[in-house]
């Protein structure tokens, strides 16, 4: 169960969390064109509290209205300042945050009309996305029979609500089958991510990820390649097939909720030596450095508050 918060934020208002309902003809319901963001904050090690490059999601959050043609009646700033708010009247200094916009009850019928654009943002503690053993020891992972969205019948940029119905298939497939996570091909056949993260490999010491096709642009994903540069590694965006993941030396999972997850197999295939390896590791290390405001390089990526 979610822990529940004192307050939802609910278009312009703060209302008490079982307040924050909605009718059962709202649009997004029906035929799922809404979309969301998941943001993480953080506890720093200065006391304080920061929100993960609050301005992208947010900024995310819009462009994917815009692909979904819908238009928020919030101005981005008012959003950044509305999740703050909620932080604060929850009192949550570390946990996850649910911004999602939906189409609001009016017309039913696939054409939503002028029906509302509705907004919402929850918050709520979350720990590790794969189970607290993942971080260091790694997951198990195994090739959906699910083939993620081709770009022209889902827009696989948008975080629409619509296109998780493909996630939670191959997710419930992949638990069901005795794994972790679903790793998912595009319809190419190549290594596209999986049900809520993006996926890197690394062999020879050079690091690689999908390039920008079928898969939503992980604000994670982005912020790995820049610390990887940082540190001095290689990265190459580039299609590549599932066999090159089952010679990979390392393989790791990113995304907001997953943060980075280490792969120790795939299709019963050890991946390297079945643990977090080395670069996966100098990754992560970097990346919580950031997180808990200890590399004054990125801070420029935190949002600090105080609750
Ligand atoms: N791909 C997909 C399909 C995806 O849902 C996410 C985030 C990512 C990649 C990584 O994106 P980013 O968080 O910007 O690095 N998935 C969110 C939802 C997970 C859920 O179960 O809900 C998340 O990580 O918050």
């Amino acid at each position: 169960m979610v822990q529940k918060a004192d307050k939802i934020w609910f278009d312009g208002q703060l209302v008490p969390w079982d307040e924050a309902q909605v009718h059962v003809l709202t649009h997004t319901l029906h035929y799922g064109v809404g979309v969301f963001e998941g943001i993480r904050c953080y506890t720093c090690t200065d006391g304080g509290s920061a929100v993960f490059r609050l301005e992208e999601h947010v900024e995310r959050l819009f462009l994917s209205a815009k692909i979904n043609e819908m238009v928020i009646p919030f101005t981005q700033d008012q959003i950044s300042q509305a999740i703050i708010e909620t932080l604060k009247a929850n009192k949550l200094a570390e946990g996850y945050i649910r911004p999602l916009c939906f189409i609001g009850a009016g017309i039913m019928g696939v054409y939503p009309g002028e029906n509302p654009i509705q907004t919402i943002i929850a918050t709520w503690p979350w720990g590790a996305y794969l189970g607290d053993e993942a971080l260091e020891k790694g997951i198990r992972v195994k090739t959906s029979t699910f083939a993620r969205h081709h770009v022209n019948v889902m827009m696989t940029k948008a975080k629409t609500c619509g296109n998780y119905v493909n996630s939670v298939l191959a997710k419930r497939e992949a638990i069901a089958d005795g794994y972790d996570e679903a790793l998912m091909l595009d319809t190419d056949g190549y290594v596209s991510e999986a049900t809520g993260e993006n996926i890197f490999i690394i062999r020879g010491g050079v690091i690689k990820t999908p390039s920008l096709g079928s898969i939503l642009g992980g604000i994670t994903r982005e912020s790995l390649i820049i610390l990887a540069e940082d540190l001095g590694y290689t990265v190459v965006e580039d299609r590549f097939t599932r066999d090159e993941l089952y010679s990979a030396d390392e393989a790791f999972f990113s995304g907001t909720a997953a943060e980075v997850t280490p792969i120790r197999e795939v299709d019963r295939r050890t991946i390297g030596a079945g643990r977090r390896g080395p670069v996966t590791k100098a990754l992560q290390d970097a990346y919580f450095k950031v997180l808990r405001g200890e590399n004054p390089k990125y801070g420029k990526w935190l949002a600090r508050y105080t609750i």
